[in-house]
C-alpha cells in the first residue's frame, strides 16, 4: 500500500516473523559490514533495517518487529510519521543547506520560537542549533562558563551525557564510553545522585539534595561552580528517577550561588515523560536546557535554550557550526512537534505508563527478579536483580533482551550495572501492538528465571 500524501510504503502495524533472526539477507549484510565497518561501532539487533512506520520495524527478510526503543528516544512521532515526511520532502526539495551562519533561513527562527514557548519557565528566553545531543550540551558548558565567569561543572553518579571530549568528562560510566580515550576535559567534578532504589531506605530527596552540596562546598567551593548539570531522569545510566525535592533542590541552591541551572533534557524530552519536558513533573524551571532526540522524529538537531541574558552572554559569533539547525531537519522538528501537540502525544505518553507499569509490576511480583519498576511516561524501565537483594544481574538483563528480539520485540539495556531493561515506545504505538510486546517480555522472562 502506498501512503498518498508522501509516496510511502506504509508498513502493517503488527509483529510477524518469517525467517528465524537474524534471516539469510540480515547474515549477508552482517558479512559485509564485519569486514567494511569498524568492530568499535556495535549494534543492538542482529537484522539489518529496510523500512520503518509507526511502531513497527521491518527487516531485510521481511520480519516485522515490534519498536520499544524508538531509536533510542527519537521516535516519539512514530516511524515515517506521514507530515513528517512529506515536510522533509518539501523541503529537500527548496533547498538542503545554506549554513545558517552564512545563509540565515525561516526554518531555524520557528524552531527557536517552539523552543523558547514549549520549555519551562515563561521568562525570556533565546535559543541555538546544533547537530546532536553532546554538541548541544557542550555548548551549554560554554554559555554557562561565559555568563558566569567561573569554570567548575557538578555532574552526578550515573549520568551520560554524550562521547565527545568534554562529554566523556560529564558522562559517568567508563565501559564503553570512555575506556582508554583520556585524558578528559578538566574541571568536572561528580557528585552522588539522589538513587531511591540504591540509597540507603527513606532518604529524601532533599537530603539527597544536601549530600551532593556538602560536597560541592568543600571539594570544589560554590563560587567557583559555573553549572550544576544533570538529567531530570537519566537516561542512560538506568531511568533513574531522583527522590521528589532533589531537582528542586539543586535548582534552587543554583540562584543561591549564582550558578547555572542545566537540565539535559536531550533524552527525556518532547512529550516522553508525559509532559513536554520532565522538568514540568516538579515545576523545575532550568536555566538553560538542551534537547536532541525526539525533537525531529530522527532527523539530526539539538537545541540548547534558556535565559536570554545567559544565552546572549556569549560574543556574536561564539556558538555555531557549519550543519546547526539544518533545514531540512528543522522542517522535521516544525512538523513533529505540530503533530505532538495535535495528537497530544504527552497525554498518549502517560497513557503508555496507565497500560505498562500494572504489567511491569506483575512480572517483578511473578518472577522476583525485578528489584525495581521505575520512570515516567513511555520511559519505563525495570532493575535486574538477584531475588531479594540489590546485586545487579546484568547477565540475565542480558539474556531476557536478546530474548526478545529474537521474538521480534526490540527492548534496550541502560544501567552502570548492565541490568536495566528498558522501554521507549513510539509515543503513537498501538494499545495491541504494546500489549503482544508485553507478552513476549513475559515469556522471555518466564524462560530464562529458574524456578
Ligand atoms: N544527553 C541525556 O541520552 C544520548 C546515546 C547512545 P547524542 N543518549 C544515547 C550511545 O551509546 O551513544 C544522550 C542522552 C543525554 C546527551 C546525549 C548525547 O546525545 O545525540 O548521542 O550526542
Amino acid at each position: 500500500m502506498t501512503d498518498l500524501l508522501t509516496g510511502t510504503e506504509t508498513v502493517a502495524q503488527e509483529r510477524r516473523l518469517v525467517t528465524e533472526l537474524p534471516g539469510p539477507r540480515s547474515r549477508e549484510l552482517a558479512a559485509r559490514r564485519s569486514a567494511a565497518v569498524t568492530s568499535a561501532v556495535g549494534s543492538t539487533l542482529p537484522v539489518y533495517v529496510e523500512r520503518a512506520a509507526g511502531g513497527v520495524i521491518v527487516d531485510v527478510d521481511g520480519n516485522s518487529l515490534i519498536d520499544l526503543g524508538s531509536g533510542i528516544a527519537v521516535t516519539n512521532v512514530g516511524h515515517a510519521q506521514p507530515e513528517v515526511v512529506a515536510a522533509i520532502q518539501a523541503q529537500a526539495a527548496s533547498f538542503l543547506h545554506t549554513c545558517f551562519m552564512v545563509g540565515p533561513y525561516e526554518g531555524y527562527v520557528a524552531v527557536a520560537e517552539e523552543l523558547d514557548r514549549l520549555t519551562p519557565g515563561d521568562h525570556e528566553k533565546r535559543s541555538a542549533l546544533f547537530n546532536t545531543g553532546a554538541e548541544a550540551v557542550e555548548n551549554a558548558v560554554k554559555v554557562a562558563r561565559v555568563a558566569t565567569g567561573r569554570s567548575a561543572v557538578v555532574v552526578f553518579d550515573h549520568a551520560y551525557h554524550g562521547r565527545t571530549n568534554l562529554t566523556m568528562a560529564l558522562t559517568a560510566k567508563n565501559m564503553p564510553y570512555k575506556h582508554g580515550f583520556g585524558p578528559f576535559a578538566g574541571e568536572v567534578y561528580r557528585v552522588p545522585m539522589s538513587y531511591p532504589f540504591r540509597d540507603e531506605p527513606g532518604l529524601t530527596g532533599e537530603q539527597a539534595a544536601e549530600r551532593a552540596f556538602s560536597m560541592i562546598e568543600t571539594q570544589i567551593g560554590a563560587q567557583n561552580v559555573a553549572a550544576v548539570l544533570i538529567e531530570p531522569i537519566q537516561g542512560e545510566g538506568g531511568f533513574v528517577v531522583p527522590a521528589p525535592g532533589f531537582l528542586p533542590a539543586l535548582a534552587e541552591w543554583c540562584r543561591r550561588s549564582g550558578a547555572v541551572f542545566i537540565a539535559d533534557e536531550v533524552q527525556t524530552g518532547f512529550c516522553r515523560t508525559g509532559a513536554w519536558f520532565a522538568s514540568e513533573h516538579e515545576q523545575v524551571v532550568p536555566d538553560l536546557i538542551t534537547t536532541a532526540k525526539g525533537i525531529a522524529a530522527g532527523m539530526p538537531l539539538a537545541g540548547l535554550t534558556g535565559r536570554a541574558e545567559l544565552m546572549d552572554a556569549v560574543h556574536t559569533g561564539g556558538l555555531g557550526g557549519t550543519y546547526g539547525g539544518n533545514p531540512v531537519s528543522c522542517a522535521a522538528a516544525l512538523a513533529s512537534i505540530r503533530v505532538m501537540r495535535e495528537q497530544d502525544l504527552a497525554g498518549a505518553a502517560r497513557a503508555i505508563e496507565a497500560t505498562m507499569l500494572p504489567r511491569l509490576h506483575a512480572l517483578a511480583e511473578r518472577t522476583g527478579v525485578i528489584g525495581d519498576v521505575r520512570g515516567r511516561g513511555a520511559m519505563l524501565a525495570v532493575e535486574v536483580v538477584k531475588p531479594g537483594t540489590t546485586e545487579p544481574d546484568a547477565a540475565l538483563t542480558a539474556a531476557v533482551n536478546k530474548a526478545c528480539h529474537a521474538e521480534g520485540v526490540i527492548t534496550l539495556t541502560a544501567g552502570t550495572f548492565g541490568n536495566v531493561l528498558r522501554f521507549l515506545p513510539p509515543l503513537v504505538i498501538g494499545q495491541e501492538l504494546l500489549l503482544e510486546g508485553l507478552d513476549v517480555l513475559d515469556a522471555a522472562f518466564d524462560a530464562h528465571v529458574a524456578r
